[in-house]
């Protein structure tokens, strides 16, 4: 436009004063448009920067209310609708940690007796429940028997182990048995809140295996807490003789906040990105570092050891010694020998056997060390010796 504009000054006005007036006439019109034009670009910019403003604002609006009611009306599922994570919150701990951890009630390892009979009865009540992951922090749990993991069951190939679920949670929940050959759509099925529901399968094959709730999203629901171990033994004398046998669950931890004085709730948001803030054996960080699963020089030690995620695998790995035998998968029919460290996928198991002849303190760990930062480490105490380690 203002090369146009200038044509007609220079083709037809030939007396240069002339055409000086009005080359400084036009120059003055087109400073007056410029600055009208640089008022209006401000104008829009400081417009453009409020906009901005009052959308971030309404995005944190948003994700605050969706922190708060969590997502879909979902209890307990802090799920950020803006898709930005909380901070980590790893390695948290009060100042009085140490005693906490102490005063803990560690989760009990030892493989609970079998049950006699053609039939394991096993009634799993599901409760929302407020538990600790770590000394001193909490978080608001989904639980199969008011604690994460769920009870230790334990079956005998040729059983047949019945499952009731009691529903006492305020939305539905349901129960997925990695150790069935059964229809999934049936007996797996979503049971409502303050519902009931039996259902029955065969123990086929010896091994450990997982069980967790399997309601959408099971991403959710398993790493809320709602997962558990099945040891199902071979026919009597099939395996090697074991002096001690304890049961590890691998599982993390996904925590809205450091848990310290309200409860954390699940970040949906961390969890898709398998950000844990703690890993822990058996629901809890450390907690047999302070409480050390004993066992005497000589004797041999038999994990059961599940992975529950519900997204890290567990590299299975006894510091100190190797695994005399190590059942990979579960697969309790051939064993390798004197291996270092075996992966226990998520949603799966493995059965290891060590023997110990010197005293000592024998961290078990997943040899993935990001893990053991965030919990995943206990000891193996052989010979009741004294002190602690923090490996
Ligand atoms: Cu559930």
């Amino acid at each position: 436009m203002a090369y146009q504009a200038s044509q007609p000054v220079t083709t037809f006005h030939t007396d240069p004063h002339e055409t000086r007036h009005v080359v400084v006439g036009l120059l003055a019109v087109f400073l007056g448009v410029a600055v009208g034009v640089l008022a209006l670009v401000a104008v829009w910019m400081g417009d453009s920067a409020h906009t901005a403003q009052r959308q971030a604002q309404a995005a944190a609006d948003r994700a605050a209310a969706a922190t708060s009611r969590g997502m879909a009306g979902m209890p307990g599922m802090a799920t950020s609708q803006s898709g930005v994570a909380t901070p980590s919150f790893a390695g948290t701990a009060p100042a009085n940690a140490d005693a906490l951890a102490q005063a803990h009630k560690a989760f009990p390892a030892e493989l609970p007796a079998a049950t006699p009979g053609p039939v394991v009865a096993v009634n799993l009540a599901i409760q929302h429940k407020l538990i600790q992951i770590a000394p001193g922090i909490k978080y608001d749990a989904w639980t199969f028997g008011n604690r994460a993991p769920g009870p230790v069951i334990h079956a005998r190939v040729g059983q047949t182990v019945r499952v009731t679920l009691i529903n006492k949670a305020p939305m539905a929940h349901s129960v997925d048995f990695h150790a069935a050959r059964i229809a999934p759509n049936v007996a797996f099925r979503d049971v409502d809140p303050g519902k009931s529901f039996t259902f029955s399968f065969k123990a086929t094959a010896p091994g450990v295996y997982m069980y967790h709730c399997g309601t959408k999203p099971v991403l959710a629901h398993i790493a809320n807490g709602m997962y558990g171990a099945i040891v199902v033994d071979p026919p009597a004398g099939a395996l090697p003789h074991a002096d001690r046998q304890y049961v590890l669950v691998a599982s993390e931890w996904y925590l809205s906040s450091d848990g310290l004085k309200q409860p954390a709730s699940l970040d949906m948001v961390k969890a898709h990105e398998t950000r844990p803030d703690w890993v822990t054996w058996n629901g809890y960080a450390g907690q047999y570092v302070k409480h050390p699963l004993m066992a005497m020089p000589g004797e041999t030690i038999r994990f059961w050891v599940v992975d529950a995620g519900p997204s890290l695998n567990t590299d299975f790995h006894v510091v100190g010694t190797l695994l005399n035998r190590a059942w990979a998968n579960a697969d309790m029919t051939q064993y390798e020998r004197h291996v270092q460290t075996v992966l226990v996928p998520a949603g799966g198991g493995g059965v290891f056997d060590v023997k110990v002849d010197t005293p000592g303190l024998y961290p078990v760990v997943s040899h993935s060390f990001a893990s053991v930062d965030e919990g995943q480490v206990g000891l193996l105490n052989v010979g009741d010796v004294k002190g602690t380690m923090s490996h």
